[in-house]
């Protein structure tokens, strides 16, 4: 894992993290850094050592969005062509939960992939943002799908229309953030709710995960459906009768994700 150059990969105890490592520009997320995150995040899936992670740009800033300068002077089939999109595609398909810590600018792709994972702390010196508009494109990693599912439909369009930053303040207020914490230990808190989140049942993580992110993209019956269907599955598993049993015996359980 030591030889990515842009992100740097590591793991305490359960939990694994990836740090955005371009901080002379902003944590600019080029091409290179996207394919170095999507290969260090499908390694911490297939690891069975890892049960949640956390994905961060350290203490100043999260990531400033997409790098321009490779952008600016390319063509719209050059763009379809470097399918960039299933290179992000493996930060959605991580399977385990996924804590975003974010301190300082989340801004264009930088937010989409803050909004992209699970849970998100945010540092008192976050500002989450997508200033597309500016640079005369739209979100293209998800920005107009998931800031509207999240925080309605009014608020994403001063953010996108305008390129209005929110803080961390705001984010909380709108339930785009589920901590603000000082950014001196935003990493830390994630850390320690990803450790949380890890040592829950493995399974059902990944279930109640799926279910959910699925309540985005279905109607309700069609989403009922799936998560009774998953609520059969976990009593073919034995993580169910070590919880239960463990329950009864007034124990704590010892989950194996299985
Ligand atoms: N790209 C490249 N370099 C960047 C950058 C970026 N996004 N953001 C900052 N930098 C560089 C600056 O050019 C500067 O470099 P030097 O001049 O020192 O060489 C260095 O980082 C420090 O930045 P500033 O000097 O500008 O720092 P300030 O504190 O004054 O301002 C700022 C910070 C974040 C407000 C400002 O840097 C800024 O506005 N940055 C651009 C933010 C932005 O417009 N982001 C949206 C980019 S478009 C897709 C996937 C993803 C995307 C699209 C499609 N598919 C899968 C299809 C995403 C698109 C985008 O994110």
């Amino acid at each position: 894992m030591s030889d990515y150059q842009h992100v740097l990969v590591e793991r305490e105890g359960a939990v694994g993290r990836v740090t955005l490592n371009r901080p002379q520009v902003l944590n600019a997320l080029s091409p290179a850094l996207v394919a170095e995150l999507s290969d260090a995040l499908r390694s911490l899936d297939a690891d069975p050592a890892v049960g949640a992670a956390v994905l961060t740009g350290g203490d100043r800033v999260f990531a400033a969005g997409a790098d321009i300068q490779d952008m600016a002077e390319r063509g719209a089939v050059e763009q379809l062509l470097r399918d960039q999109t299933g290179r992000w595609a493996a930060v959605t398909a991580f399977a385990k939960p996924l804590v975003a810590a974010v301190n300082g600018y989340a801004l264009g792709g930088g937010c989409e992939l803050a909004l992209m994972c699970d849970l998100i702390v945010a540092g008192d010196s976050a500002r989450f943002g997508q200033p597309e508009i500016n640079l005369g494109i739209i979100p293209g990693a998800g920005g107009t799908q998931r800031w509207p599912r999240t925080v309605g439909k009014y608020v994403a369009m001063e953010v996108m229309l305008l390129g209005t930053h929110i803080s961390a303040q705001r984010a909380y207020q709108l339930g785009l953030v589920n901590r603000v914490v000082p950014a001196e230990v935003t990493v830390r808190v994630a850390m320690e709710i990803a450790a949380q989140l890890a040592a829950k049942a493995p399974l059902a993580a990944r279930l109640a995960k799926e279910s959910i992110n699925r309540s985005l993209e279905t109607s309700l019956s069609e989403g009922l459906a799936h998560e009774r269907k998953s609520f059969y599955f976990l009593f073919a598993s034995e993580d169910q009768k070590e919880g239960m049993r463990a329950f009864l015996e007034k124990r704590r359980p010892e989950f194996k994700g299985r």
